[in-house]
């Protein structure tokens, strides 16, 4: 008798320590792959536009009391009437360990966003009621993927009717010019036609800035900003 309970003993002791294994496997594989998706998924899609003798705009925005001074959106607010194709490159927004990657996607007007579920579990993207671009993509399976047209400039949160935690920020801009700023603050917008407009930033929690710029055929212009918390 003593032998039998200590045979099952042994049994389950095996069965939760190779249970336990491999939860930890799994957690290191989904750490890495969340990684890589941070490194390589893009945050900027916009169509390809032919300029004649462009200029460049970079520079350095500051955030103010927030973590760092990535995830900030810098655009030009007209460019000629502002009429462009939609981008034909599809943007991702990923799912992994219950979080949306990138945190902050810019996108031009017209462009397809793909919401895949690369995680364990299941998860329900969904734009809130009072959005410009209401959505609700239900409940969907690991491995499974769905897209959305973004078609009208504004920003458009992300959220998840399972996890209250999951957050993140479709930006869509009517233009090819803009930018999402790295870690540090900085950022560049490239392939400008020559001419004088108003730069606009968007932060999910800062206030926006505005500010006007002149760009010259062949030239980098600068233009730094500094983003204070809303009143
Ligand atoms: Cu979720």
């Amino acid at each position: 008798m003593k032998k039998i309970i200590l045979t099952i003993f042994t049994f389950v002791a095996l069965v939760l320590f190779t249970a336990t294994l491999k939860a930890a496997d799994e957690s290191a594989v989904m750490q890495e792959k969340l990684q890589k998706a941070m490194q390589e998924l893009k945050t900027e899609i916009r169509s390809a536009v032919t300029v004649d003798n462009p200029g460049t705009i970079t520079g350095k925005v500051q955030c103010r009391r927030v973590r760092h001074s990535g995830d900030a959106v810098v655009y030009i607010e007209k460019v000629g009437d502002n009429k462009y194709d939609a981008p034909v490159e599809h943007g991702i927004v990923d799912q992994m360990n219950l979080v949306f990657i990138p945190h902050v996607i810019a996108v031009q007007k017209g462009a397809t966003v793909d919401f895949p579920n690369n995680d364990l579990v299941r998860h329900n993207v969904f734009s809130p009621p009072d959005c410009c671009n209401q959505f609700n993509l239900g409940t969907y399976d690991v491995g499974a993927s769905k897209p959305v047209i973004f078609d009208k400039s504004c920003e458009v949160p992300l959220l998840c009717n399972v996890h209250a935690e999951m957050s993140a920020f479709v930006v869509v801009i009517d233009n090819p010019y803009f930018a999402v700023t790295a870690k540090d603050g900085s950022y560049t917008i490239d392939n400008v036609p020559p001419g004088a407009y108003k730069m606009k930033t968007w932060h999910e929690t800062l206030k926006s800035e505005e500010q006007e710029v002149k760009v010259e055929g062949g030239k980098t212009v600068e233009a730094d900003f500094e983003l204070k918390k809303r009143k």
